[in-house]
């Protein structure tokens, strides 16, 4: 179709896509999140914004319907680039512009970006679709489907998927199928055939190594395990609980709510000892605990994991001869004693970035070999073309001793196993459990790696959580004016003590982090911290209690 045809098709089904007059939203740390009744004109119009970079980029983007790790109420969406990673900034620009023109306004929009984006309307626009089991994501898919083909493009509806497996989906396509095939199965084919050759290198595993107790979140990550597990039930029993068919969405349950109340989630019986995980709604994140003997709680958190997985590889590059550099990447909310680990005793380069796995992937790229998570279990590991050729050359060498070629295998299988393009709990899931088994390691064992700072994470509501600005990698509050100055001097009233401020992009609160030298010490800097950020940054509804 031409080009006025296309702008007529645009408007046409535009009409049936209305924006609430006055709404606001803004791209956040993963796309747009919020209530789902707000959201079906951001469906449409991000439908025809993936069009466009479809169209500017030729390659095939992909759009996925979710929020997260969200309530099931909200709803949202996140922009795929074409090598599965998420889309680049300048384009969040463009959705935040699109969002937010008022309807008579979209038209014009749309020719401003083209126009700047000097886009060839005439090439053909092709979109991946995919959504998480959310009662409104089937509604809001359908719209974005709709924005695509308003600009006469083509689509594939992937349905039911997790966040990383459409954005796998999306590297697949655009390396023809060099990454892998872009299908669900094609997936699964890809990770546990590389899972259970990891596995040939672990001996005697006991049934308890390899069993897992699962938190599916009661969202996509439940169906897709579900899905993927006989493909390796010989070395993996996964005990699956809050599989969706009674529970709610995230509620009391999820990486998310474990990681943040630190405590294990309701819906399952736990035994003593026993390793167990849990998904995220999207099934992007993942984290890992047990409780003791004694009934405490322990959590292996994205750091934790980030630490298990550089150690792995590190031993691995030792024995294969490889000289490839590595390093780990994280956010703010990093436990101090994690970085401390890391960088004293592992002796790796540590990176902070803002929150926001954007933002971490980019840093990663930098290395051969870049580790990356956030605490909340957010993460994976990004291998260099360079450092996949001399571990593939590795492996091909016929001369290589014993321990050589067993590292070179293992190196390559991992590089298999793990989901390159994004942060996935599945694929992370399945390294971990190789790497413990093959280590012959515990779930007390890994915890024992080193021994988190206590610390406390909480949510503060105001006004306008925009008042805040943040520097350094969030680390440091450059407004409201004076409001730095107040958490320092809080800070330093405990030992060992860290703590920082930040807008949620995800949700409409302020978040607060603090670690200090104990739990009590912890709670109290949070609570202080919160009671500033209530006091001089606008705070509404009750004061912040202690904990
Ligand atoms: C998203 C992002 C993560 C981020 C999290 C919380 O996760 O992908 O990088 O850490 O939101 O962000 P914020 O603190 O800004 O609310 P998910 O799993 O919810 O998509």
């Amino acid at each position: 179709a031409n080009m006025s045809d296309q702008f007529a098709e645009v408007n046409k089904h535009s009409s049936q896509h209305p924006k609430p007059p006055g709404l606001v939203l803004q791209y956040g740390t993963a796309g747009f999140r919020t209530n789902a009744k707000l959201l079906d004109h951001i469906m449409f119009r991000m439908g025809l914004l993936a069009a466009l970079r479809s169209k500017k980029t030729q390659a095939t983007i992909g759009v996925m319907v979710t929020a997260s790790h969200n309530p099931e109420e909200d709803n949202g969406v996140k922009l795929v680039d074409p090598m599965g990673e998420m889309v680049t900034p300048s384009w969040e620009g463009y959705a935040t512009l699109l969002a937010n023109a008022e309807n008579e306004d979209l038209l014009a929009a749309l020719k401003d970006v083209i126009a700047k984006e000097e886009i060839n309307m005439s090439y053909e626009a092709k979109v991946f679709v995919g959504r998480d089991t959310r009662s409104s994501s089937a509604a809001l898919s359908q719209a974005v489907l709709e924005g695509v083909s308003s600009f006469g493009g083509l689509s594939k509806d992937y349905g039911l998927v997790t966040t990383p497996q459409l954005h796998y989906m999306v590297c697949c396509q655009n390396t023809q199928g060099k990454y892998g095939e872009a299908s669900v199965e094609g997936y699964y084919n890809k990770l546990c055939q590389a899972f259970l050759k990891l596995l040939k290198h672990a001996s005697n595993c006991t049934d308890d190594q390899k069993h897992l107790s699962l938190d599916g979140a009661n969202g996509i990550g439940a169906l897709k395990v579900r899905e993927m597990e006989h493909n390796v039930a010989k070395e993996l029993q996964i005990s699956l609980h809050n599989d969706g068919s009674t529970g709610k969405l995230n509620h009391q349950c999820g990486a998310d709510f474990v990681k943040v109340q630190q405590k294990a989630p309701t819906g399952c019986e736990i035994k003593a000892g026993e390793r167990c995980c849990s998904f995220d709604g999207d099934a992007d994140r993942i984290v890992y605990y047990y409780s003791d003997s004694e009934g405490q709680f322990h959590l292996l958190d994205g750091d934790k994991i980030a630490t298990l997985i550089s150690t792995y590889l590190k031993e691995l590059l030792i024995q294969a001869g490889l000289n490839l550099n590595m390093a780990v990447v994280q956010t703010a909310y990093a436990n101090g004693s994690s970085t401390r680990y890391l960088e004293e005793t592992m002796k790796l380069t540590v990176r902070c970035t803002k929150t926001g796995v954007k933002h971490l992937h980019h840093v990663a790229q930098e290395f051969d070999i870049g580790v990356y998570f956030e605490a909340n279990g957010h993460g994976t590991v990004l291998f260099s073309k360079s450092a996949e050729d001399k571990v593939q050359k590795l492996f091909d060498n016929p001369n290589n001793d014993d321990e050589m070629k067993r590292a070179a295998h293992l190196l390559l299988n991992t590089i298999h196993v793990v989901n390159q393009t994004v942060g996935d709990a599945l694929s992370d899931m399945l390294l971990i459990e190789a790497i413990l088994a093959i280590k012959g390691m515990t779930v007390q064992q890994w915890d024992a790696i080193y021994t988190d700072l206590p610390n406390r994470q909480l949510k503060v509501k105001v006004a306008d959580r925009r008042v805040i600005d943040t520097t350094d990698a969030e680390r440091r509050a450059v407004t409201p004016a004076g409001f730095q100055d107040s958490i320092d001097a809080l800070v330093k009233k405990y030992p060992m003590a860290r703590s920082f401020v930040r807008p949620s992009g995800t949700e409409d609160v302020v978040r607060v982090y603090a670690e200090a030298d104990t739990q009590e010490n912890a709670d109290a800097l949070a609570h202080e911290v919160s009671l500033a950020v209530y006091r001089l940054a606008g705070g509404v509804g009750d004061e912040p209690k202690p904990l």
